[in-house]
């Protein structure tokens, strides 16, 4: 996605807000601002991204999107029961919305989950834009497979806890994707909602809306390197073997400061499982 930065100044972060609290609805402001010569996409990036940092700092819901995929994390608690199995909570952010898990896989669903899936690997494709189709991408140097969504006794377990961790329907998961990453491979920023300005997004969101959260569960430990990477607010996420980082996005859009990647892998190699989430029934 193009990615505008305009400097956002403490003055013009105060106008937009008190605007707002003053009942002015984001249209008008955008009319206000663009009247008083503002480039169009630069107010609306300027909007979004005050008003959405304005608005969870105050802990109140972001418009745009009913209900977004979310653990119970009520009174910050550091447990959480999910079909039957403890999960812990390591690490909580508002924006982005990103929360670190410990133990949601055990170590021999972690190994399970790596030898179902080794002999179906093959080099990790990425969406092409413009068709909706996919092509091998030198940004991703790692190899992949999916699997079916309830493929297996495995994949029905996991999506289930999963389903139940987050408060999302199972039927609204895509497949699992399990990544392998060697020595050097990486995966480098990026968003994973649908970018509405390509033309193949179309394509895409009839099979169950927009992608709306991204849970990635590590499979194992490397030796050094492989995190995942948050570069708008500086966050890495270390990859232990069985934990996993969640984040969601209420919009399709790079105020939700959701743009991460996996760091090259320095030393020994690095398994992780992804499932995204769809507003609807992936179908
Ligand atoms: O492997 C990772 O850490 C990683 C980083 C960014 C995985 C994904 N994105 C993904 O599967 O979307
Ligand atoms: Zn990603």
């Amino acid at each position: 996605m193009t990615t505008i930065s305009p400097s956002i100044t403490p003055e013009l972060r105060a106008w937009i807000v008190a605007q707002a609290e003053s009942g002015f609805p984001p249209e008008e402001v955008l009319a206000a601002m663009r009247n008083s010569g503002w480039p169009e996409e630069v107010a609306i990036e300027a909007l979004e991204v005050t008003l959405t940092e304005h608005l969870q700092a105050k802990g109140k819901p972001i418009p745009g999107r009913e209900s977004l995929p979310e653990p119970s994390l009520e009174e910050s608690t550091t447990r959480l029961m999910a079909d039957g199995h403890e999960v812990r909570v390591l690490m909580s952010m508002m924006l982005p919305r990103v929360v670190v898990f410990g133990g949601l896989l055990t170590d021999a669903e972690c190994d399970e989950l790596v030898a179902l899936s080794r002999p179906r690997l093959v080099r990790s494709e990425t969406v092409v834009n413009e068709t909706g189709g996919s092509e091998v991408n030198t940004a991703r140097t790692s190899e992949g497979m999916f699997f079916n969504r309830g493929e297996n006794a495995l994949c029905q377990r996991i999506e289930k806890r999963i389903g139940a961790l987050l408060n999302w329907p199972v039927k609204n998961g895509e497949g699992l994707q399990v990544l392998h990453y060697r020595p050097g491979a990486e995966y480098k920023p990026h968003h994973d909602y649908f970018d509405p300005v390509h033309s193949g997004t179309p394509t895409i969101l009839a099979r169950g809306g927009q992608r709306v959260g991204t849970l990635v569960m590590y499979l194992n430990t490397p030796e050094k390197g492989g995190g995942t990477t948050f570069p708008d607010v500086g966050l890495e996420v270390a990859p232990i073997k069985g934990n996993a980082v969640f984040f969601s996005y209420h919009a399709p859009h790079a105020s939700t400061k959701t743009l991460h990647g996996g760091a090259p892998v320095i030393e020994g190699e690095k398994w992780v499982a992804t499932k995204w989430l769809r507003e609807r029934e992936f179908i």
